[in-house]
């Protein structure tokens, strides 16, 4: 067991610098939004390999030891992933996901199965895991290889632990009255949003709209050269009362599914 020694705040300040090197874009519209209102972050999301050591609960670890709960799980049969996500009284929501390695080709379980055999399990419990990025050596061809089955393979493969993705809660942001005039904005301030399924993932009914960038362009440095792929992207997330009154403090795994290609290749 390692013993915490950063509060749950300072993680989450660490995971923002990391994912802010990787997503420079996300810092330009956080600072648009930033100017008129204080940005409140709705929850990050991680992604991993289904294996022993390496499972949404492997990596959501750290976070149960500072007070976060499972909350709800979910499947996506067709992109062969099944998630969890996770609540704290305090703070974001963090929303886990693992690719079903055994669903997969035998070439591209193999050639996962030896990423993961580079980790040393024992580093996966303590808490700047969360921000520690790729932690095996991983080739532009073995990327390409799994890229042909899964996106989300092709993404972990490149990118490791790190969230792929902070939200902005426009519950919080006084200066829009619909998720649409977000997206209109942020269009207008030259970001391309995820139009899978639509710019709006989501209604009223379902208590959740979302919409999402589509992931920034960066240089990953490979074992033998490097290539300019999708990193992370920002999210944002109206949430609407319920019967009862409350917001809505889920996920929906339909809309879910689309936010996920926020990641593909443009060209896709
Ligand atoms: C997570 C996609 C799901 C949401 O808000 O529905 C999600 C991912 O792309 O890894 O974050
Ligand atoms: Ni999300």
């Amino acid at each position: 067991m390692n013993t915490p020694t950063q509060s749950i705040e300072q993680i989450f300040e660490n995971m923002w610098n990391d994912y802010l090197a990787l997503n420079p874009d996300a810092l330009k519209i956080f600072n648009l939004f930033n100017q008129k209102d204080t940005v409140v972050n709705d929850h990050v999301a991680f992604r991993t390999f289904g294996l022993p050591g390496l499972r949404v609960e492997d990596i959501a670890s750290p976070l149960i030891e500072a007070g976060y709960k499972e909350v709800e799980s979910y499947n996506f049969e067709k992109k062969k992933l099944r998630a969890k996500h996770y609540a704290h009284p305090s703070m974001p929501l963090v929303f886990i996901s693992e690719l079903k390695i055994e669903e997969f080709s035998d070439e591209a379980q193999t050639l996962i199965k030896q990423l993961a055999s580079q980790v040393d399990l024992n580093s996966v419990k303590a808490q700047s895991f969360l921000y520690s990025g790729r932690p095996w050596s991983v080739s532009s061809e073995v990327y390409e290889r799994l890229l042909e089955e899964s996106e989300y393979a092709a993404w972990v493969a490149a990118f490791g632990y790190r969230p792929n993705h902070f939200t902005v809660s426009i519950n919080d942001l006084t200066q829009f009255q619909s998720i649409q005039q977000v997206n209109q904005f942020v269009k207008d301030n030259g970001f391309a949003l995820n139009v899978s399924g639509g710019e709006v993932k989501g209604t009223p009914e379902s208590f959740l709209e979302q919409s999402s960038t589509m992931a920034n362009s960066v240089e990953v440095k490979f074992s033998d050269i490097s290539k300019t792929i999708p990193s992370c992207f920002y999210e944002f997330a109206l949430r609407h009362p319920m019967a009862n009154g409350e917001l809505f403090k889920g996920f929906i795994a339909s809309s879910a599914d689309k936010i996920f290609e926020s990641t593909n290749s443009k060209a896709a």
